[in-house]
């Protein structure tokens, strides 16, 4: 997102108990931002039971029309998925100011931060079926220029043959993938038969899962205070001073987060069929966060849409270094009577417990087998 430097956030209050809270959402959103390297000038916020065809009502629209002049954004990030039509009209009101979604945002930030080939398959994918839909308002300002005759026709055309430019890119990039996917079928196929055991580390964004794996298997992945830096899995046998008698390899996958968007699932459905292949899930949260319940509310939700909510797991609360009395935590997590022990994985505390109980999972699978 090179060329945005000054950007709005505009979004909805609603009272969704099934949702975080929309003030935690639109923080959220804003560090986001913040990972694109653009900045936030201003934030607007509505509320709203339902959007409107233009996402805010008209005197709010209005009023961001205003703050162009107080604060010169040049792009609208709306904190939900806009439809196209919402899109365009909000486009339309708000010419020339560039208008993204919460989706539009999040894709971009992968494709900040997908390393390998096979990242940036699964990122250009879903930034290709976002936009499909979508592509007619990237031609909205030929129909701007008066309409009548000669403007509509070639727009139309273009629209069209853009289209089928995009269908094809999505057909070859999806048997790419196959390719892909198979391979790593093959080789999880492989891992399995000589007997190792699999735990995915997955939970939100940001909770330390890549800190984690760095420290039971010696690796130097990227762990930064980012949203989403890592996107491709990584999976490494236990080593050093925490390996045990079993064979246990552990993965670190991408982070989740509230509204993901479901282009970004069915694309990254490679890298996720690393969790559906886990023996056990390591759900790591960070208790540090004060919206931890609500992450971890939101992680269970995704883990139940993919339909991995059923596997042995293990709850882990991380980052208990930045407190002094942190058992306070537990009672705000219902663990649904899995496994849960707490740790600092930057400072290698209680490691041995989780240790211990990632054994005592392993050894009852081992014993149903
Ligand atoms: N204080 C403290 N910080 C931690 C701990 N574990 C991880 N961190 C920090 O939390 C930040 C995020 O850690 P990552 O390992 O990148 O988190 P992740 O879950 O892999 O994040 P994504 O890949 O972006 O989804 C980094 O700055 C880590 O240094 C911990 O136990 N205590
Ligand atoms: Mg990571």
């Amino acid at each position: 997102m090179s060329s945005i430097e000054k950007v709005l956030i505009a979004g909805i209050k609603s009272n969704n108990k099934n949702r975080m809270n929309s003030q935690t959402s639109i923080q959220e959103l804003e560090e986001l931002v913040k990972s694109v390297d653009a900045k936030v000038v201003g934030k607007i916020t509505q509320s709203l039971k339902n959007p409107t065809t233009h996402y805010l009502g008209k005197g709010k629209i209005e009023e961001i029309i205003n703050l162009k002049k107080t604060t010169n954004f040049n792009t609208l990030i709306c904190n939900d998925e806009l439809s196209p039509s919402q899109q365009k009209n909000l486009e339309q009101k708000l010419d020339p100011i560039k208008v993204i979604d919460r989706t539009a945002l999040i894709l971009d930030l992968f494709a900040k931060n997908a390393r390998t080939k096979e990242g940036r398959l699964q990122v250009e994918l879903a930034q290709h079926e976002y936009l499909l839909p979508r592509i007619a308002g990237q031609w909205s300002h030929l129909e701007r220029l008066g309409g009548g005759i000669g403007t509509r026709g070639p727009g139309e055309t273009q629209i069209e043959t853009d289209r089928r430019l995009i269908r094809n890119r999505i057909k070859v990039i999806k048997s790419q993938i196959e390719k892909v996917r198979k391979h790593r079928k093959n080789y999880r196929k492989n891992r399995n038969r000589s007997g190792f055991l699999t735990a995915s580390i997955i939970g939100y964004t940001n909770a330390g899962k890549s800190q984690l794996l760095n420290i039971l298997t010696n690796s130097n992945i990227d762990s930064q205070n980012k949203l989403f830096s890592t996107l491709d899995p990584t999976t490494r046998k236990l080593s050093g001073k925490y390996n045990i008698n079993k064979n246990i390899l552990l993965s670190d996958t991408v982070g989740f987060i509230d509204k993901l968007p479901t282009t970004l699932v069915a694309a990254f459905r490679a890298t996720l069929e690393e969790i559906s292949d886990a023996n056990i899930i390591i759900h790591l949260i960070d208790i540090s966060d004060k919206e931890f319940s609500n992450k971890f509310e939101t992680s269970n939700r995704i883990l139940a849409d993919l339909g991995y909510d059923k596997k042995p797991t293990l709850i882990v609360l991380n980052k208990i270094d930045k407190f002094e009395n942190w058992d306070d935590k537990t009672a705000k997590i219902d663990s649904n009577t899995n496994e849960t022990t707490f740790i600092s994985a930057l400072k290698e505390t209680n490691i041995e417990d989780l240790i211990l109980k990632l054994t005592y999972l392993a050894d009852k699978i081992d014993r149903v087998d």
